[in-house]
């Protein structure tokens, strides 16, 4: 049933990010930077879950949660933290640099913004070929008020590009509140509208809604209408960059951190779930286990894989 498989997917992603983060700090072995979505993972599985596996998405530098979602796989996303040469970047990219083609994962880049311009090349690509394809972009609240976000809106929206803009507004660009940086009124999805396309503002945090915001979107390109924009609000839980609670030492208060725990995602479906479905708790322990066991499977495997040969650093380069 579809609303186990939401809340699973979420669970699998919550487990491989915690489990990555306690071997992150412990061991020091992943030399690459890690943002983890820990509490965000509504907006990955929500629209991944709307998307066929012949449609395309990219993020940027938090993408793990839709690497997994997309259906990237695993052992190759844990080898690349760990710089293999086995993994989906062959070592050479790092957390930020994830790609699953097979998956329709189109990449991901740390650049704020620039996917956002290479997804709707993507769309671009697909209406030009008259392909029944979409691409969806992911980027955060701070990656909106790049330039890149302004041009790729007008451009698809005047060519009626088959592409879900997705913005996840977790509120925060590193430790600095949209409040400091925005005028009081703006509204993302406000924007996003001025451009001349269906923008919707939906509880991030709901995997449910954000399943049927973007079904909704999704059909819209898919039938030929143009573009569509999803603001999703949630709340990244974690430090902006690695695996520890932030708020002794950033802008954000522990008792804001803790009335988001208490919207976790998880948390909101589990809860909604088993009304209807009262096997469910019973379920989660099962899952939690399985995902952790293949998250320290996947990290074994990225372990006893060769690092990339030195005399091999250069290829895929403009250099080689
Ligand atoms: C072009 C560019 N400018 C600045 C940065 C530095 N930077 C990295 S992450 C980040 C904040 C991003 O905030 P947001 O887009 O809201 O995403 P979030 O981290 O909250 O998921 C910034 C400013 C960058 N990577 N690229």
């Amino acid at each position: 049933m579809m609303q186990r498989r939401l809340l699973r997917d979420m669970v699998r992603i919550r487990c491989v990010e915690e489990e990555l983060g306690v071997i992150y700090r412990d061991e020091q072995e992943m030399r690459t930077p890690v943002h983890f979505s820990i509490g965000q993972e509504a907006t990955a599985v929500g629209v991944c879950a709307a998307m066929l596996s012949t449609d395309v998405i990219y993020s940027g530098h938090r993408c793990h949660a839709q690497y997994l979602a997309k259906g990237g796989d695993l052992t190759a996303m844990v080898a690349e933290l760990y710089g293999k040469q086995t993994g989906c970047a062959a070592g050479r990219g790092g957390s930020v640099h994830l790609i699953d083609k097979t998956a329709g994962f189109g990449a991901s880049s740390a650049i704020l913004g620039e996917m956002i311009s290479v997804a709707v090349g993507a769309a671009w690509s697909f209406a030009l070929r008259g392909e029944p394809r979409v691409a969806a972009t992911f980027f955060g609240d701070g990656a909106s008020e790049e330039g890149v976000f302004h041009e790729s809106l007008n451009f698809a929206a005047l060519h009626r590009l088959p592409v879900v803009f997705v913005c996840e507004n977790n509120q925060y660009s590193l430790s600095s509140p949209i409040a400091a940086r925005q005028p009081i009124g703006t509204s993302i999805s406000g924007r996003a509208r001025g451009y001349g396309m269906p923008a919707h503002r939906v509880d991030g945090n709901d995997v449910f809604a954000v399943f049927e915001a973007s079904k909704e979107a999704v059909r819209q390109c898919r039938e030929g209408n143009g573009p569509c924009f999803l603001e999703l609000d949630t709340y990244r839980l974690r430090e902006h960059v690695g695996p520890n609670w932030d708020y002794d030492v950033s802008s954000r208060s522990k008792a804001e951190v803790e009335s988001w725990v208490e919207r976790c995602p998880i948390r909101r479906a589990v809860g909604a779930l088993s009304i209807s479905d009262p096997d469910v708790t019973a379920a989660l322990a099962d899952w939690e286990r399985e995902f952790r066991a293949e998250l320290h499977e996947a990290v074994a495997v990225a372990k006893s894989s060769p690092f990339p040969a030195v005399e091999e650093l250069l290829a895929g380069t403009y250099e080689s």
